[in-house]
């Protein structure tokens, strides 16, 4: 019992916090998917890049099952230099630091809107190629997607 009590002492603002909020008082490890965020990525795809530049556009879709909503924070690639992720309107391009992932919704990167930028490749992309895309979400954690490389009219569901 007396390490019970000393537990408890340490971990007292928590513990009041949480009950504050009605909730059980359940140790978290902090490092586990919260339940209400439930992610999955469909028709990932790189349309092969027109120019010699080795710049490139990427496109999928994020669902989210869950009952939370989440954020797209970060996107890294170990086959490139550099992905970002960039939303177009209809004359800019502009480069954000995140994309929000709706409760029971979708984040859709798809042509003509928001989308990744990848640059710096380390050999020269071809159609059939598969790029590792490591999306990094804020509650979801990294999910690695293996992105395969298009034609540059290819459509999702052609
Ligand atoms: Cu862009």
């Amino acid at each position: 019992m007396a390490a019970g009590f000393t537990r408890v002492a340490l971990t007292g603002a928590v513990l009041a916090a949480v009950l504050t909020a009605g909730a059980i008082a359940v140790a978290n490890d902090g490092g586990s998917t919260p339940a209400g965020v439930k992610l999955s990525v469909a028709d990932p795809y790189i349309p092969l890049p027109a120019g010699g530049d080795g710049m490139a556009a990427g496109y999928l879709t994020v669902r989210n099952t869950g009952s939370d909503a989440d954020t797209l924070i970060r996107v890294t690639s170990p086959g490139a230099g550099s992905v970002t992720m960039h939303r177009s309107t209809d004359t800019t391009m502009q480069e954000v630091d995140s994309l929000p992932v709706p409760a029971g919704g979708t984040l859709q990167l798809a042509r003509g809107g928001t989308h990744l930028m990848i640059m710096g490749w380390q050999k020269p992309p071809t159609v059939g190629d598969r790029l590792e895309i490591d999306l990094t979400f804020a509650k979801g954690g990294t999910i690695a997607v293996q992105v395969p490389v298009k034609p540059l009219t290819y459509r999702p569901g052609s």
